[in-house]
């Protein structure tokens, strides 16, 4: 069987990321903004953002029968948080590794829950709603969730100077 999800892409993807209420407050926005500016993934997108209740509830929606799911609408639309856009070669499944577990208890030191967060609840920062489940880890639901939170105007589209130095042309 084919698993899309462990396959690291050659192809140039978008993804949406948030660093979650608990990010803000613990002043780790450039913290976690940095890892992914390092690892070489270029930012279109960014805003801080009160998420409204609705909003919240969509993003979440796959999640609607958990027992947890009223506990993290409120935990996500409890402050601000930032709203991100990203876009990468193969950066579906390498943010989720440099994310980590969701269980940070159980996330592996160099990630950011792994070293930043403790609790599942509170683990932290960086979401990327979907991403490691089958049918919703595609760069086509990046895009999707990208556009339930930015307005295209909101989005830059630019070429770093770095690019050559990242990415060598065949
Ligand atoms: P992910 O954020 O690692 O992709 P998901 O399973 O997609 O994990 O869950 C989305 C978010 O819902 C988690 O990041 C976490 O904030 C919350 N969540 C998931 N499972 C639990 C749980 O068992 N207890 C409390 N919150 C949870
Ligand atoms: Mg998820």
């Amino acid at each position: 069987i084919f698993l899309p999800h462990l396959v690291a892409s050659m192809e140039v993807e978008e993804t949406y990321l948030m660093i979650k209420p608990d990010g803000v407050q613990r002043g780790l926005v450039g913290e976690i903004i940095s890892r992914f500016e390092k690892k070489g993934f270029k930012l279109t997108g960014l805003k801080l953002f009160q998420c409204p209740k609705e909003l919240a509830e969509e993003h979440y929606k796959d999640l609607q029968s958990k027992p947890f799911f009223p506990k993290l609408i409120d935990y996500i639309t409890s402050g601000p948080v930032v709203c991100m856009a990203w876009e990468g070669v193969g950066i579906v499944a390498s943010a989720r590794k440099l994310i980590g577990a969701t269980n940070p208890l159980q996330a592996e030191p160099g990630t950011i829950r792994g070293d930043l967060a403790v609790q599942t609840g509170r683990n932290l920062t960086v979401d990327a709603q979907g991403m490691w489940f089958m049918g919703s880890d595609s760069p086509e639901n990046g895009k999707r969730e990208i556009a339930l939170w930015f307005k295209d105007v909101e989005l830059c589209e630019w070429s770093p100077v770095q690019e050559p130095w990242l990415r060598e042309r065949y």
